[in-house]
């Protein structure tokens, strides 16, 4: 335990802990820029610049690990000039024209020179404008914005193993973009949205959809209606004042209520329907010796992988839609009927952690009428707090609603599908009470939850054992996929979720999103399990009742046609 000093404050903290850790520790802030607490440390950015008395030169505090009798000053006059120095710099090459950016308020930058009382700059603009790429509908990159931190090329890298983005060229030239500067369309890019989840400023970006799903609320010929998906309730509170992991399935209702939606649904009812039909896909390829692993389908920045990197392995895709997807498709054919509202007068509008959601809802596929989408618009977790705070709602006080029926009945099973294991522990509840023809004893899985990158589990079906597993984050999917194509996965059912965490970690869920903040989600996850009174998705009578009066059985001609899809690459 080296004892040190920092701000003449005396201080012990543990072997090989770094300065900037050792401050943050003892509540010592220490602004930086490149630093994100679960990616590599890159000292790229020098933000975090320290200086330690009788040493010549700065040094960086978030790759300089503290010594015995260290004595540190963060902000002496030659650490904060430099500093200054740098930020200033840094928002010469910067298109700071904040309120026009979508980080305006939230961008770590503009905190920054804030905190620095950097109020005019002493060096002029050198920033060449580049052009900005939307081509997709999911991720915008505006290179105008980007100070080269490389967390999005780390996060890229190391956490998905995809390796989008890289930089090229050298000093004042030197870009972050992708190979060839080509757009994102077109390289492998699976739209996570887990470089948008770690940039400190606002050069990579959600496509913002407010102005579209605004418009629509307006327009009197449209019956506009809202599903929210299961990690939403975990962390929208975090955007509006509320402690991390605060659960607001209620105001969360009523704030949509608010902003003018005219129903208001929760797609943890097609999360247990998902059950039902992946469970029953499960069942029959062990029964008929189909192929095996089947792998879970819900996540489209996974769906996206393996499009674009091993579209050998689609037959080891469920063929189950998304619960946003299968929603979508009920909206627009049973709702539509059972309303009796024509479906292109149903706008479809889904609350999502995720930005590659917003491209599975224009898959040319998710269409019941082979011409309007199924989910008309996408918004994250973020976009929603950005509608509320428009409006003025105090979500705080809101009084708290209940979702509208048939959505109203809901299973725990499906709302932990939010959280990495959930969807297979999920699966698990139905599928083995099923085959076994009786109840569980215990219904819950703790070896396919928390936050390892790969869980595996062994569970007893029939006298008989099979081995499932849960991966988080395309890396860890990789090692699972080359098991599979090598012949030696011992796996017959496997979850996989692209974000850390699965969708509590989402690409586009509040920002600050660490590991740290994703348990205390997954925590309230699970409570929300707990809480509600039916914990298996085939005990949800509302389900059962939507197969006895439109769908048939699981996968009848009609549940096909809806509720499942195919792959191309
Ligand atoms: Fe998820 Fe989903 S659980 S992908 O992680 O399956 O985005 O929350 O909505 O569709 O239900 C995200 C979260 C969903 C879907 C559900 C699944
Ligand atoms: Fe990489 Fe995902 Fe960002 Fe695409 S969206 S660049 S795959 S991190």
């Amino acid at each position: 335990m080296p004892n040190l000093k920092i701000n003449n404050v005396n201080i012990s903290v543990s072997e090989g802990s770094t300065i900037l850790n050792a401050a943050k520790q003892n509540n010592i802030n220490i602004p930086t820029l490149c630093y994100y607490p679960d990616l590599n440390i890159k000292s790229d950015c020098r933000i975090c610049v320290v200086e330690i008395v009788g040493q010549k030169g700065l040094v960086t505090s978030c790759s300089t690990v503290v010594k015995e009798g260290m004595q540190i000053l963060t902000n002496s006059p030659r650490a904060l000039n430099a500093r200054k120095t740098i930020t200033e710099l840094i928002l010469a090459n910067h298109d700071a024209n904040c309120t026009s950016c979508v980080r305006n308020m939230k961008c770590e930058l503009q905190k920054l020179a804030n905190t620095l009382g950097i109020d005019h700059n002493r060096f002029p603009s050198v920033l060449e404008k580049l052009p900005i790429d939307d081509s997709n509908p999911s991720i915008v990159r505006d290179p105008n914005r980007c100070i080269k931190c490389g967390r999005c090329i780390d996060v890229c890298k190391t956490v998905q193993g995809i390796s989008v983005l890289d930089t090229m060229g050298r000093g004042h030239d030197m870009q972050v973009t992708t190979a060839y500067h080509k757009l994102l369309s077109d390289v492998v890019c699976t739209y996570c949205g887990q470089c948008a989840a770690v940039c400190p400023v606002g050069a990579i970006h959600e496509k913002d959809d407010t102005d579209r799903v605004w418009s629509a609320i307006h327009d009197t010929n449209k019956h506009v209606i809202v599903q929210v998906a299961p990690a939403i309730r975990v962390s929208l509170g975090e955007e509006l004042n509320l402690s991390f992991g605060s659960i607001v399935t209620g105001k969360l209702i009523a704030a949509l209520k608010m902003l003018g939606f005219t129903k208001v649904f929760d797609t943890n009812f097609t999360a247990d329907l998902t059950i039902i039909e992946e469970g029953h896909e499960l069942i029959d390829r062990i029964k008929k010796g189909d192929t095996l692993p089947m792998f879970t389908s819900c996540c489209p920045g996974w769906i996206n992988y393996v499009e674009q990197k091993h579209p050998d392995m689609f037959k080891h895709l469920s063929t189950c839609k998304s619960p946003q997807q299968m929603f979508g498709a009920l909206a627009k054919s049973y709702y539509s009927q059972r309303e009796n509202i024509k479906p292109e007068d149903i706008y479809v509008v889904s609350i999502m952690p995720c930005t590659a959601k917003k491209y599975e809802a224009q898959r040319t596929e998710m269409s019941v009428n082979g011409i309007d989408p199924d989910v008309d618009a996408v918004l994250t977790t973020r976009e929603l707090a950005k509608m509320i705070k428009q409006m003025g709602i105090d979500f705080n006080s809101l009084r708290e609603m209940r979702f509208d029926k048939p959505d109203e009945v809901t299973s725990g099973a499906a709302a932990i599908f939010g959280a990495t294991g959930g969807v297979m522990e999920a699966a698990l509840r139905t599928v083995i009470e099923i085959l076994d023809e009786k109840p569980l004893d215990s219904i819950e899985f703790d070896k396919v939850r928390g936050m390892g990158g790969i869980k595996e589990a062994g569970v007893t079906i029939k006298g008989e054992t099979i081995k499932v597993a849960v991966a988080q984050t395309l890396s860890n999917a990789e090692i699972l996929i080359q098991q599979v194509k090598a012949g030696t996965s011992p796996y017959t059912f496997i979850e996989i979720m692209a974000c850390p965490g699965g969708c509590v970690g989402g690409g586009g869920q509040p920002y600050g999103t660490t590991h740290q903040v994703s348990i205390e989600r997954i925590h309230a996850i699970y409570q929300v399990d707990r809480l509600t009174s039916i914990r298996k998705s085939h005990d949800n009578a509302a389900v059962s009742n939507l197969y006895e009066h439109y769908l048939g059985a699981p996968h009848s001609e009609k549940a096909h046609h809806l509720l499942h899809t195919h792959y191309t690459n």
